[in-house]
């Protein structure tokens, strides 16, 4: 295994839980002002995040909820339509304060690039979702803390297909064999590993019970040193939390099976 060289986060799960009380709220808020009496639960948010993409999530609840509406001439306008209002809401949320980032991720992120590790994101997010994270959490200069921010549409196909991956590794022109992927979900795992990449998971509420066959390591976050993290697959984490000493083990252990 050559030296790691950069560590390429997933958003949602990942630097932040954004799901339950972000984007769910923001869909919620969307759908109110366009006068629809659909309501997504924390429970029905939950199985419709099996699907990634908000634009995505939302024609799977009609094809299950309300089949009849995906017949409507314009359907495809009213749904990104629908997306660009809730993003709006879920910007304006963010912009509040309301979503902090996990535990550990500022600091992990200082921490590597003190060891010049490079950083990168590869999200299904939309671009202006993230800005408004990173920004809220971090500051105007929040996203030049990233040499590349991958996210949403700008692939085809969003995971667990690998093109967020495939396309934040062409930008940074590095080999998957040097990066260690960051993610919370078993989708972003298999978008991950179908890029080669080996991969770190932090769960979270929505993805604790997943299958995370594939990962090199799976723990219930990244910790502080006086908030360890717990292990619940893979080698033992050699201190409280997971610091950049622990990435590089693991990084290095890890056989290159793709
Ligand atoms: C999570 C997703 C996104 C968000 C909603 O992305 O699947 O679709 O749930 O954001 P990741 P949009 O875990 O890859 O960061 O509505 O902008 O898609
Ligand atoms: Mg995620």
């Amino acid at each position: 295994m050559q030296e790691l060289k950069a560590l390429i986060f997933d958003v949602d799960g990942t630097l932040a839980d954004t799901e339950r009380d972000g984007h769910r709220v923001a869909f919620n808020q969307a759908f109110a002002e366009a006068g629809l009496d659909w309501e997504w639960s924390v429970e029905r948010y939950g199985q419709l995040l099996r699907v990634t993409g908000g634009k995505e999530r939302i024609r799977q609840y009609l094809s299950e909820d309300h089949p009849d509406i995906l017949d409507e001439p314009g359907i495809d306008q009213s749904i990104r339509d629908l997306h660009a209002a809730k993003t709006r809401h879920y910007v304006a949320l963010l912009e509040t304060g309301a979503i902090p980032l996990r535990p550990g991720v500022e600091r992990l992120m200082d921490e590597a690039a003190a060891d010049g590790l490079r950083l990168a994101i590869a999200t299904t997010t939309t671009p202006a979702n993230v800005t408004a994270l990173l920004q809220a959490n971090l500051g105007d200069e929040g996203p030049e803390r990233f040499e590349v921010i991958a996210a949403g549409d700008v692939v085809p196909e969003k995971k667990p297909a690998p093109d967020i991956f495939r396309h934040a590794l062409e930008a940074m022109d590095l080999p998957h064999q040097v990066c260690l992927a960051l993610e919370d979900s078993d989708n972003g795992v298999r978008a991950a590993r179908g890029a080669g990449l080996n991969v770190v998971v932090t769960t979270n509420e929505y993805t604790r019970e997943q299958d995370f066959s594939g990962a090199l390591v799976v723990l219930d976050g990244f910790g502080e040193p006086d908030r360890p993290a717990k292990v619940l697959q893979g080698p033992d984490l050699p201190g409280p939390c997971v610091n950049v000493a622990a990435l590089r083990e693991w990084a290095a252990t890890a056989a290159d099976t793709r």
